[in-house]
């Protein structure tokens, strides 16, 4: 039986429940009466939503996390359902996101950027990179605070929604920006590579607090990297 097979016999099995649990690879999939997928979930909030606070405040951690990213979750659902994009990695679709239709490249994005984004800070950041791996920031942008200034400056000049990224590009780090919910997975993305940090500049992330004063909000957010976290994704 192959795996599509697998996947039809399991919701057939699963008929008359509310959720069917179907396994494809290393995956489950909770189809609901509707036949609608929930495979790719958010990453469970790794602290508190005031546990940033004061640099994020609870409030938005809330919004951003329980309506923002969860939004962008289920409408990736609905649209991986109707593409029939159930064996597929995010990582493998969003690679090749120019085939598929706007709503995979919006909610795809949004939904891998933030489960990113939520990763890479922590209530106990702040600490600067450690060892070799700041030796490489060294080498890269001059010193970590050169590494600093330039990632801010590129992040205060996105113009409306987006992103800002330290990504590993064929073994270099490189600072990008994206629009939107695009990321330098994607291979409509200017700058390609492998995301290692990222800061949403979209105003949903900080006018709660900081209105419109993004510079401020760029600034506070280096009190809350985890260093750690950011080395840890370097494969
Ligand atoms: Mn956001």
């Amino acid at each position: 039986m192959n795996k599509r097979e697998f996947l039809k016999t399991g919701f057939a099995l699963g008929a008359g429940l509310v959720t069917a649990p179907v396994f494809a690879g290393d995956r489950i999939f909770n189809k609901n009466y509707l036949g609608q997928a929930s495979g790719f979930t958010q990453v469970k909030l790794p602290y508190a939503y005031n546990a940033l606070e004061p640099y994020i405040d609870a409030a938005t951690m809330d919004v951003h996390y329980n309506w923002h990213h969860a939004g962008y979750t289920a409408n990736l659902n609905k649209a991986a359902t109707e593409e029939g994009l159930f064996d597929k990695s995010i990582e493998d679709i969003l690679s090749s996101v120019s085939r598929y239709p706007a709503s995979i490249r919006n909610n795809g994005g949004g939904f891998y950027n933030h489960n990113l984004f939520w990763e890479i800070m922590s209530p106990s950041g702040g600490k600067p990179p450690k060892g070799a791996f700041m030796r490489r920031i060294n080498k890269a942008f001059g010193s970590f605070e050169d590494f600093r200034t330039q990632f801010s400056q590129k992040a205060a000049s996105v113009f409306g929604s987006g992103w800002a990224w330290l990504i590993v590009q064929n073994g270099k780090l490189l600072i990008t920006a994206t629009p939107n919910q695009d990321n330098p997975l994607m291979d409509v993305a200017p700058e390609k590579g492998h995301p290692l940090l990222a800061l949403d500049v979209w105003e949903h992330a900080y006018y709660l607090r900081y209105q419109n004063r993004r510079t401020d909000y760029i600034g506070a957010f280096w009190n809350v990297v985890d260093w750690q976290a950011v080395e840890g994704r370097l494969e």
